[in-house]
């Protein structure tokens, strides 16, 4: 299997790439935050406990994400996959340890960390052009979109140190239009 991490800040475009990427090339695809809405919609429990977190641009606690993670890789994994594209995931350096330790518990590993670099004001311009439509609690104001940077910046961007010390880290331009993006992660996406 060849599992690839897609990174990025919130709005860096990794849902979009994510969307064309798993068909080219038949990964399944894995977004924490998809998977927190889908929740949300259907008001379970996950999804209430979730939503207090999102609307305030904080990330969901990793004990919840992991286990919901693992379950859905778990499910995916009886189809025999040739691999998973995972999308907002992992955010934090616990993320990080659990998924390398349950990738090797699966007999397989995570081969590269692609991430998307785009500018912060870029970032909250996308975001806010988004929540004119998305109904999405945390796209609807800047302050929420300024606090899920601020959390990127606190929990997660550190997570390049982690897969660069693996010399698992490929960064790309995120700047430009999608089909230029998708061309840029292909080219990494083909060595891999
Ligand atoms: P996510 O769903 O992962 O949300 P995101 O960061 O906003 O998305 P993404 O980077 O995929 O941007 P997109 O393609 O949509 O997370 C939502 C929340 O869930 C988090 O804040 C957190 O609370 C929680 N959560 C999720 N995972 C978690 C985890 N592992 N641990 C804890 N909590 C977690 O693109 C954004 C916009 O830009 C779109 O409108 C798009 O059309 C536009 N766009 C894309 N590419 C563009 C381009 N090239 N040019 C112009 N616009 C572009």
């Amino acid at each position: 299997m060849t599992n690839i991490v897609l990174f990025g800040p919130p709005g860096a475009g990794k849902g979009t790439q994510a969307e064309v990427l798993k068909e080219k090339y038949q990964l399944i695809h894995l977004s924490t935050g998809d998977m927190f809405r889908y929740n949300m919609k259907n008001n379970t429990e996950l999804g209430a406990l979730a939503k207090t977190y999102t609307e305030k641009g904080h990330l969901v606690p990793d004990s919840v994400t992991n286990e919901m993670l693992k379950e859905e890789v778990n499910r995916q994994l009886k189809s025999n996959p040739k691999g998973f594209l995972f999308d907002g995931y992992p955010r934090t350096k616990d993320q990080a340890r659990v998924l390398t330790a349950f990738m090797t518990e699966k007999g397989t590993e995570v081969a590269a960390m692609v991430a998307l670099e785009v500018d912060d004001e870029v970032l909250v311009g996308r975001l806010l052009e988004r929540g004119k439509s998305s109904g999405r609690a945390d796209d609807a104001n800047e302050e929420v979109i300024r606090e899920r940077i601020a959390e990127y910046y606190r929990k997660t961007d550190i997570l390049k140190e982690y897969y660069q010390g693996e010399d698992k880290y490929y960064g790309v331009n995120g700047v430009g239009s999608v089909e230029e993006i998708t061309e840029r992660l292909s080219a990494v996406f083909d060595k891999l």
